[in-house]
């Protein structure tokens, strides 16, 4: 099997960088990166070339610590913005050239949010978020406005210390459920959006030690979407096959490298089949990255290669 990935190439201006998203912010046709830096209290916007090299970072300050960024079109004028958790959650709007301006910050009602992504609750077309609180226990909606603002947090209790939120159809009503992954509680929770906003309670299902990334795929390719979590104690994937009704399967664990702190999935070799790719962490080398894909598909399970991607040793 051959793989598209062939070389490793290391950019660095910024501390700590904890949770890194790709899409082109300056609408070149090229994607661009944006890092959350934890111990520099910024984001780094890097603007790529589109062969592979990136520009300078520009940084943005935060308040304190941001532990997630995530990428939206907030105010709806076709410009991607930013959100990112910190103490709350702040918003930079995007200029549509790569640049943003700071704009407002919201309380998440939460403590210690951990994770942000953003889709369509209420069905109205704007963009919405959700956090994870990882040390109140909870995820918090709040619903746009559609001009960049946004409305006071909904909170919706979950498993015990969430490290990670995700959203999709889970069980192919038209309206966005969630998914939170619980590290101490050691299980996911799935909440039924009720396509108004509001959710349902969770409902849980247990995973390996430790889960700390959430993602969902249709990994089956049967039009149901499917989870995979990842656990740090473990060191694997956990792979959850979804019902389409929103309940889910016993999970299927994969190995893969050490302390997988996130977990995506894409199709990385072209043959249509959904492939994973973990971030992993090596002791006290802090932020010393080895990727590792894994193969699940039904001919070649458990197959696995790994790549180092970059070394920060300080
Ligand atoms: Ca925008
Ligand atoms: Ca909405
Ligand atoms: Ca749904
Ligand atoms: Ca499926």
């Amino acid at each position: 099997m051959v793989m598209g990935l062939s070389r490793a190439c290391t950019v660095r201006s910024w501390n700590d960088p904890v949770s890194v998203i790709a899409i082109d912010l300056d609408c070149d046709g090229n994607n661009d990166l944006v890092s959350a830096n934890y111990s520099s209290d910024d984001l780094s916007v890097i603007l790529g070339n589109g062969d592979g090299t990136f520009q300078g970072a520009v940084n943005y300050a935060t308040e304190e610590a941001p532990s997630s960024v995530f990428s939206a079109d907030f105010n709806g004028d076709g410009y991607s913005d930013l959100g990112t958790t910190d103490i709350d959650v702040m918003i930079l709007l995007g200029n549509g050239d790569g640049s943003f301006q700071r704009d407002s910050s919201y309380s998440t009602g939460g403590d210690q949010s951990t994770s942000l992504f953003s889709s369509d609750f209420d069905s109205d077309g704007i963009c919405d978020l959700v956090t994870c609180n990882y040390a109140s226990d909870d995820l918090s909606v709040l619903l746009g406005n559609g001009d960049g603002t946004f409305q006071s947090p909904v909170l919706y209790p979950v498993g015990e210390f969430p490290s990670s939120v995700f959203s999709v159809d889970f069980n192919g009503d038209g309206a966005n459920d969630l998914v939170s992954v619980n590290s101490a509680s050691n299980d996911v929770s799935i909440l039924i959006g009720n396509g108004d906003g509001t959710f349902q309670s969770q409902i849980n299902y247990g995973v390996l030690s430790r889960p700390y990334s959430v993602f969902s795929q249709d990994f089956d390719n049967d039009g149901d979407l499917d989870l995979v979590t990842s656990s740090l104690n473990f060191n694997r994937v956990s792979v959850m096959l979804g019902n389409g009704d929103g309940s889910f399967q016993n999970a299927v664990h994969y190995v893969v490298g050490n302390y997988p702190t996130s977990v995506i999935s894409a199709d990385f070799d072209g043959d249509g089949d959904h492939d994973l790719v973990t971030a992993n962490r090596h002791g006290t080398v802090y932020l010393f990255c080895l990727a590792v894909v894994t193969y699940f598909s039904e001919q070649d399970r458990l197959h696995s290669s790994n790549w180092t991607l970059c070394g920060h040793s300080d």
